[in-house]
């Protein structure tokens, strides 16, 4: 049973009502701004409308870190409210049309009602995660040591029919895809080795592959560290190319942005795999220090903007053979994960549509001629663009909200879910 408070369309409406006037005026003349350098504002309008990104079902409830959970009221208990959260970012934001599901965290008796309620509230589902990095209460074998890449047998195979599970569930939702993140590896010098380690990971992989429909992909997630800190199986994108390419066309990389080394070049990461047709899919957050999890674009939003420039020059040059999948990945510690999913959201759609303002014929000219300077320019030209009313124009237009945070406070959503969810007892530390 989920609850019943839903943000009412007339009360977006009423809000837009109060806020529409002011942003005609915003975008009127940003238009004409941007008519002067021959750019249509309505082809970006509609370009952003277009935009989606799925929202990680394990990021509507509030995080926490090794140390402590400090839990928010009103948090989704279960699969079905998590759905309940996610279609009020949609409602609000109109740019989060799917949701990635998460198991067994997201397991529920009666998968088909999930598939049902995710049709009801208008929901679709994008690719569903494993997680062979926790032990399970009934499971028999312990992930300790490893899971798809550990030395015994059993528990390879116990790994590996976990994920056969998380496809046979995703078939049900209508998902297409599997990504598969393991946090395998050492913590000790000489703890493992390391090309038998990574044959064991492909073997396993192979029978998981062999499962995959036939329109269906598996993602393959790197991270460099965390929660083995001397080396990682999936390291890094090397490694994770390697293990895509002998898998076969099925499988391709997922490039999470807190998964690499500070001051990595990921958009340069992510130009390659495009060139290299292995570019599956993201996991967008931001990080100062490693896998921090934050919200996306909160610390480096240029670098955001970059990753966004490689994708449009793709799109452009008609390089992309298959579109990415889009997914957020982040853990909301101080704050409302649904402001923070919202915000992050809407985020990323301003990374989007500027890099779609970005003046490639003056950018190539620039390449071709070595002016660095000129190439810098014309990429802040777009970067220091305030697309803001094309955002609001393109929500207001698909039924959303122009301010989408201050409907949700306005409507005091969390209030409400408060009384419908009353507080669990158990606290405890981690992710989930
Ligand atoms: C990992 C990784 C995975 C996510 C888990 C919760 O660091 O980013 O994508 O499923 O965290
Ligand atoms: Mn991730
Ligand atoms: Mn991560």
């Amino acid at each position: 049973m989920t609850g019943t408070y839903r943000i009412a369309q007339s009360d977006i409406a009423d809000q837009n009502a109060k806020a529409l006037p002011a942003l005609k005026e915003d975008y009127d003349a940003l238009g004409r701004k941007l008519a002067r350098s021959g750019t249509d504002i309505e082809t970006i309008t509609k370009a952003v409308a277009g935009f989606g990104v799925a929202i990680p079902s394990w990021g509507v409830g509030t995080g926490g870190t090794r140390f402590a959970r400090f839990a928010g009221i009103g948090e989704p208990r279960n699969v079905l409210d998590k759905l309940e959260d996610c279609a009020t970012i949609q409602k609000l934001t109109r740019a989060t049309p799917t949701v990635s599901l998460h198991f067994p965290w997201d397991k529920n008796k009666d998968v088909d009602a999930v598939k049902q309620l995710g049709d009801e509230l208008g929901l679709g589902f994008d690719a569903v995660n494993s997680n062979t990095f926790q032990d399970q209460a009934d499971q028999k074998q312990s992930y300790k040591f490893g899971s798809l890449t550990h030395t015994d047998a059993a528990t390879r195979a116990q790994a590996v029919e976990h994920n056969i599970e998380c496809i046979e569930l995703g078939k049900v939702l209508g998902s297409k895809a599997l990504t598969v993140w393991i946090s395998d590896g050492s913590n000790f010098a000489g703890q493992q080795h390391f090309t038998r380690a990574l044959e064991r990971y492909l073997e396993s992989m192979k029978t998981i592959y062999a499962k995959l429909p036939a329109d269906w992909q598996v993602f393959i997630e790197h991270k460099m560290f965390e929660p083995a800190f001397y080396s990682t199986v999936i390291s890094d994108w090397g490694t994770n190319y390697w293990a895509a390419t002998q898998l076969g066309p099925k499988a391709r990389c997922l490039v999470d942005l807190g998964h690499h080394a500070p001051n990595t070049n990921i958009e340069q990461i992510v130009a390659r795999l495009i060139h290299f047709k292995k570019l599956g899919g993201f996991h967008f957050n931001d990080s100062k220090y490693g896998d921090d999890d934050l919200d996306a674009g909160s610390v480096n939003p240029f670098q955001l903007f970059l990753v966004f420039n490689e994708l449009v020059d793709a799109a452009d040059r008609g390089a992309l053979d298959v579109a990415p999948a889009y997914m957020l990945d982040q853990s909301h510690n101080v704050t409302d994960p649904v402001e923070s999913l919202m915000a992050s959201a809407m985020e990323l759609q301003r990374r989007y549509a500027q890099a779609c303002l970005i003046d490639r014929a003056r950018l190539e000219q620039a390449q071709a001629e070595n002016d660095a300077l000129m190439a810098l320019d014309t990429l802040k030209a777009a970067f220091n663009t305030d697309v803001s009313p094309i955002l609001g124009m393109a929500r207001h237009r698909s039924g959303g909200a122009i301010d989408p945070v201050g409907v949700y406070r306005w409507s005091g959503y969390r209030r409400h879910k408060a009384n419908e969810r009353p507080a669990q007892a158990k606290q405890s530390a981690g992710i989930v």
